[in-house]
């Protein structure tokens, strides 16, 4: 054991006692020198004994605090980069409404010439006099259209409603650009694609073909539409090409800056 945990004491012992008074005469007490060593080791656990606890719940709180610390920058930081992020996000928004306005102030716009009806990115003319089919196609022709492909639920639905307006009487329906001439039962369109037989609309009974008008053989062009209306849209009819009808000219719209209709 070192010397600096050895702890010396007086100790006193009275001797006259312990002698039972046998000399008569008191005596002066003796000293005695005894080393303690459990004493000071005994003290020096106790203290660390004691001292551990505190020192372990300021420990604790220390961690804590720069725990909170951390925390507290942390939460500052996602703060401001959330704000950040919504005065960018504003900026944009208000970016892309100003672009929006000017383009509509400058027109963009799908659009037809004058005496065309605009419909989706196609125009639709709808003549006022009465040819064959073949003289309707070429009519169109001079037009820079065609007669109308009908390649659409869309197309076949705006058709047959405006057809519904157009036709004066029952039979004043509208050649389209559908025949089986070439080939009897093989329907083209005027540019030589076939028709799609999962997207056709014939009225009831209908080809058939007929041949009992006027002595005509067979029917191979196509002409539509019911004046009062075919809800099932199902408004189309072959009919003996060098009959005179009405007909519809369908030619792609045109994309422009100025004088727009539609929107
Ligand atoms: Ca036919
Ligand atoms: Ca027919």
């Amino acid at each position: 054991m070192p010397e600096a945990d050895v702890v010396y004491s007086d100790l006193n012992f009275d001797n006259s006692q312990r002698n039972g008074g046998r000399d008569g005469a008191s005596s002066a007490p003796e000293s005695h020198y005894a080393s303690v060593k459990v004493a000071k080791t005994q003290s020096k656990s106790q203290r660390g004994t004691d001292a551990k606890p505190a020192r372990s719940k300021l420990t604790l709180e220390r961690a804590a605090l720069a725990t909170l610390s951390v925390l507290l920058v942390l939460g500052l930081v996602a703060i401001c980069y959330l704000s950040y992020q919504n005065v960018q996000t504003r900026k944009k928004l208000k970016n892309l409404k100003a672009e929006l306005k000017a383009l509509k102030a400058n027109g963009i716009c799908w659009k037809c010439d004058f005496g065309w009806e605009l419909d989706g990115e196609s125009c639709y003319k709808f003549s006022t006099r009465y040819s064959t089919w073949e003289e309707s196609k070429s009519l169109c022709g001079y037009l820079n259209s065609d007669l109308v492909k009908i390649d659409s639920l869309d197309k076949q639905t705006f058709l047959e409603r405006r057809l519904r307006d157009k036709m004066a009487f029952p039979e004043d329906k509208f050649w389209i650009g559908l025949t089986d001439s070439k080939s009897e039962g093989q329907w083209l369109w005027g540019d030589g694609s076939p028709l799609n037989a999962s997207l056709t609309f014939w009225g009831r009974g209908e080809p058939d073909n007929w041949s009992g008008e006027d002595g005509k053989v067979g029917e191979d062009c196509v002409r539509m539409g019911e004046k009062d209306g075919a809800h099932d849209l199902r408004c189309w009819f072959d009919k003996a090409c060098d009959a005179k009808q009405k007909y519809i000219c369908e030619t792609a719209a045109q994309r422009g800056r100025q004088s727009c209709t539609y929107f």
